[in-house]
C-alpha cells in the first residue's frame, strides 16, 4: 500500500483548478469564475464612483529580503547519493503515461502523451529535504523517461535516456528516487525524443517548497498559482504519433521473428558504445540518419497554438486577486520558445529565476520565461480591473494563426466591482 498517490497528494490543486493552477489551500474555492475580457476595457467610461473606494494598502510579510545563498556554494544541501534515513519522509507517487485525447480549445482536440490522464502532469509539490519515490508505468507504445528539471538528483535519477538509464519501454515500469532539493519552482518531463514528447504533452510542475522562504517572507503572498507555458504543432504531434503507432505495428512482427530482431537491432536503433565505433559504423557503410532531412528544414515543428497549463485562449484560466492581496505566480518555461510575459495596469516583483531567490526582488512589467527555465513573480493588488496578462511577442497570442488566442491570460480583481469598475469583459475568438 502506497502511503499516498499523486492524485491524493494534489487533490485540493485538482478539486480547484483543472487545468492545473494552484490556489493556495487557504483561499481554495473563493470568487466566482468572471468572464475572459476580449477587448479589454480600453473604451469603457469609468464609472462615476471611480475612486471613490480607498485602496486596501498591500501588506507585506514584514520582513527584509534575505536570500540564503549558503555562502556562494551551489553545493546540494543534502548529499544526492545517499539514501533515505530513518525519520525521513517519503512521498510515493504513480505516474502512468498513456495517449489520451487533450481539448486546447473547443474544436481542437489533440491526442497525446499524458502522466496520469492529464496535460500538464499533476503538480508535484513538497518540502525541501523530504524524499520523492515515482513509480512510472508505460501503457504507451513508445519509449519514455522523466527527467526531474533543476534538481539536484543522483545522476541515475535523472531520466535521460541512453545517459543515465535504458529508457522504459511499452509496458515497463521504472522507480524514481530522490531527495527534494533545491527549494524552488521547478517541472518535470519526458526525456525521450523531447522536441516530440514534450510537446505532446509529457511535462508537469514540481514546487519544492521551502520553510524558510525569502518570498513568503518579505511578500507574505495569500494565494499562488503555477502557469506552465508551452507550444504545439499540432499537425506535427498528430503525424509523429501516428508513425509511432506503425513503427510499433512493423516491430511487433519483428518480435515474431527473433533471428530478423537480432540483426536488426543496434544499427536500426542507431546506438554505439563511443564515438569511435560510431565513426568505424560510417566507415562501413552505416547510414546516419540526419544525412536525409526529416521536415526538410531545421526546424522539427512550427507551433500553431501557445498554452497555459496545456490550454489556449480563452479557455486559459484567469489569475485572481483582490485590492490589497499580494499573489505570487510561477512561471514555468516547458516549451522550445521564449515567452515575454507583460501584465497591464501594474509593476510586479521578479523575485525568483530558476527557483532561487534574486539578490533583490525587480521591478518589472514585463518578465522573460526562457526555455527551460522558471520564473517566479510576486503581484500586488494595487490597481483594481480586469487585467491582460500575456506573452508580448505576439505570435504567442494567436490560435492556429487567429488573433486573439494562445497565451494569455487576466488578472481579474474578484472586488473590481465594489471599486467602481463598470465594464462587463466578454470572451472573444476573433477581432
Ligand atoms: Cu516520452
Amino acid at each position: 500500500m502506497k502511503e499516498q498517490n499523486l492524485n491524493e497528494q494534489t487533490k485540493n490543486i485538482l478539486a480547484t483548478r483543472r487545468d492545473f493552477f494552484k490556489y493556495a489551500a487557504s483561499m481554495a474555492g473563493t470568487g466566482a469564475m468572471m468572464a475572459l475580457a476580449w477587448p479589454m476595457a480600453a473604451t469603457a467610461k469609468l464609472a462615476s464612483n471611480a475612486g471613490t473606494e480607498p485602496l486596501t494598502p498591500v501588506t507585506s510579510g514584514g520582513k527584509e529580503w534575505k536570500p540564503n545563498w549558503g555562502h556562494y556554494s551551489a553545493a546540494p544541501k543534502h548529499n544526492p547519493r545517499s539514501m533515505p534515513g530513518i525519520g525521513d519522509r517519503v512521498h510515493e507517487f504513480d505516474m502512468a503515461i498513456s495517449v489520451e485525447k487533450h481539448e486546447i480549445v473547443p474544436k481542437v482536440v489533440v491526442s497525446g502523451f499524458t502522466f496520469n490522464k492529464t496535460i500538464p502532469g499533476p503538480e508535484i509539490r513538497i518540502f525541501e529535504g523530504e524524499w520523492v519515490k515515482v513509480h512510472l508505468k508505460n501503457n504507451t507504445d513508445d519509449f519514455h523517461t522523466i527527467h526531474w528539471h533543476g534538481i539536484q538528483v543522483p545522476c541515475e535519477m535523472d531520466g535521460v535516456p541512453l545517459g543515465t538509464q535504458w529508457p522504459v519501454g511499452p509496458g515497463e515500469t521504472f522507480t524514481y528516487l530522490f531527495r527534494a532539493q533545491p527549494a524552488g519552482t521547478h517541472f518535470y518531463h519526458c526525456h525521450q525524443m523531447t522536441p516530440l514528447h514534450i510537446q505532446a504533452g509529457l511535462f508537469g510542475s514540481l514546487i519544492v517548497e521551502s520553510k524558510d522562504d525569502p518570498v513568503m517572507n518579505t511578500f507574505g503572498y495569500s494565494r499562488e498559482y503555477t502557469m506552465i507555458l508551452s507550444e504545439i504543432d499540432t499537425n506535427y504531434v498528430r503525424d509523429e504519433l501516428n508513425r509511432m503507432l506503425k513503427e510499433m505495428g512493423i516491430m511487433g512482427k519483428m518480435n515474431k521473428s527473433p533471428s530478423l530482431m537480432g540483426e536488426m537491432n543496434g544499427l536500426m536503433m542507431g546506438q554505439f558504445k563511443n564515438r569511435k565505433e560510431f565513426v568505424k559504423a560510417v566507415k562501413r557503410g552505416y547510414i546516419p540518419p540526419y544525412v536525409h532531412s526529416k521536415h526538410g528544414a531545421p526546424n522539427v515543428s512550427v507551433p500553431n497554438f501557445f498554452l497555459i497549463n496545456g490550454k489556449a485562449y480563452p479557455m486559459t484560466e484567469e489569475l485572481q486577486i483582490r485590492r490589497g492581496e499580494t499573489i505570487r505566480v510561477r512561471l514555468i518555461g516547458a516549451g522550445t520558445e521564449p515567452h515575454f510575459m507583460h501584465l497591464h495596469g501594474h509593476d510586479f516583483w521578479h523575485v525568483c529565476q530558476d527557483g532561487h531567490p534574486l539578490p533583490q526582488p525587480i521591478r518589472l512589467n514585463t518578465v522573460p520565461v526562457y526555455p527551460g527555465g522558471t520564473t517566479d513573480i510576486v503581484i500586488q493588488g494595487t490597481n483594481p480591473g480586469h487585467w491582460h496578462f500575456h506573452d508580448h511577442s505576439d505570435k504567442a497570442t494567436t490560435n492556429n494563426g487567429h488573433f486573439p488566442g494562445g497565451m494569455m491570460t487576466m488578472l481579474a480583481y474578484e472586488d473590481a466591482e465594489a471599486a467602481g469598475f463598470k465594464f462587463h469583459p466578454v470572451v472573444a475568438v476573433d477581432s
